[in-house]
């Protein structure tokens, strides 16, 4: 999974990052391209650690973006944000960073300190791009469909398709609500419209307000998170063992890096399942509604091909059981098929056969 990190100037997106990434921002890098690993947190492996303590433990990683910020004010600066659009395009999850913190010595974007206003702004931008897109695509099918070639019957589906995506659009819409069928979902897939990508607002708040709910909520409550940037890459640099004092004397449960990943995670609509074994004690990330065919393909093409049986066992189960082999005495452990959907911190044993 590979998440950006957008917004209008100076509301913290670097500051962000670098808390989330522990990683510096390079000011060499070219813009829109300082890229940074990071684990997703897993606690899940602790108990899974506990019982193969020898084994070597990976944790499911995501891509972080950081893009500087761009003032949507004039043409000439709104032309450097479409710059950095192919690199967006390419993300799983926008996460989108407004300021709400006050600071005589930042300069506020538009001179004023109004995150919804910014947010509104970005997502009105990102539709204006998409707009475009669609419009272009439009202008090019107009001309084909007038010459007899092969393909001209799905060029006049794609064009009807393109002018319902633009008139949802016009009036603000989701491209989604254009979709009639299955296979018009497959035709839009190819051109990454922006706001179709899953979105996380991030309020960036005065630190004494990190503990108070976001002042305003984007979409739906779990995809807004209203945190203090600046106390957050204070956080990250301190040696982990004082990290929770200093969390709770502000009020805070958990990191943001935390809270952010899981809600990207979410967003994406992605779920972990886990393996483990003497050598290894594994995180892996699947889309939620993957089969167990799908998860084994994960690890390896072989297990795939090869596949018998996932011996499968929810998380609770075993960790209520103690071990393996208790679960398997309470009958917890089951053998699944390739079409078992995977739930999200199953445990998997792969049985193959190559
Ligand atoms: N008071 C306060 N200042 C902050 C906070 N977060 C960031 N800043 C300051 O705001 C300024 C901009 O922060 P950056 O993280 O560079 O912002 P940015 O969004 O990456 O900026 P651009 O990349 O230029 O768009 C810096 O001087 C930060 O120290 C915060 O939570 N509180
Ligand atoms: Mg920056």
């Amino acid at each position: 999974m590979k998440i950006a990190f957008v917004g209008p100037p100076q509301s913290g997106k670097s500051t962000l990052f670098r808390a989330i990434t522990g990683q510096p921002v390079d000011p060499h890098q070219t813009p829109g391209e300082q890229l940074a690993v990071v684990k997703v947190p897993e606690p899940r492996l602790d108990l899974l650690h506990a019982m193969h303590p020898t084994a070597k433990r990976t944790e499911a990683t995501v891509d972080c973006l950081d893009v500087p910020g761009f003032s949507h004010a004039t043409a000439a600066q709104q032309a450097e944000f479409r710059k950095t659009l192919p690199s967006i395009r390419q993300c799983d999850v926008l996460v989108a960073v407004v300021r709400a913190f006050n600071s005589a010595s930042v300069p506020a974007y538009r001179n004023r300190v109004d995150p919804r206003a910014d947010l509104d702004e970005l997502l009105a931008e990102l539709a204006f791009c998409d707009l475009e897109q669609v419009g272009n695509r439009i202008e090019k099918l107009e001309k084909s469909v007038k010459k007899p070639t092969q393909t001209r019957e799905q060029e006049k589906r794609e064009l009807e398709l393109m002018k319902r995506c633009y008139e949802a659009l016009e009036n603000d819409r989701p491209i989604a609500s254009a979709i009639q069928a299955e296979d018009e979902r497959r035709m839009l897939m190819g051109f990454a419209f922006l706001t179709q990508l899953p979105l996380i607002a991030v309020i960036n708040v005065d630190d004494t307000q990190a503990a108070a709910p976001p002042p305003f909520t984007y979409d739906a409550a779990r995809n807004t998170i209203a945190l203090c940037a600046e106390t957050e890459e204070q956080i990250a640099q301190l040696p982990p063992e004082d990290r929770a004092a200093f969390l709770a004397d502000l009020g805070v449960t958990e990191p943001a890096r935390d809270r952010l990943v899981r809600a990207c995670y979410n967003a994406a609509g992605l779920i972990s399942f886990l393996t483990m074994g003497d050598k290894d004690v594994r995180a892996w990330t699947v889309r939620r509604g993957d089969t167990a065919l799908e998860a084994a393909g994960k690890i390896h093409t072989d297990i795939a091909r090869g596949f018998i049986r996932a011996e499968t066992v929810a998380y609770d189960d075993l960790e209520a059981a103690g071990d393996m082999k208790a679960a398997k005495a309470a009958g917890k452990v089951r053998l699944e098929g390739k079409s078992y959907v995977v739930q999200d911190g199953d445990i998997i044993n792969f049985r193959f056969n190559v």
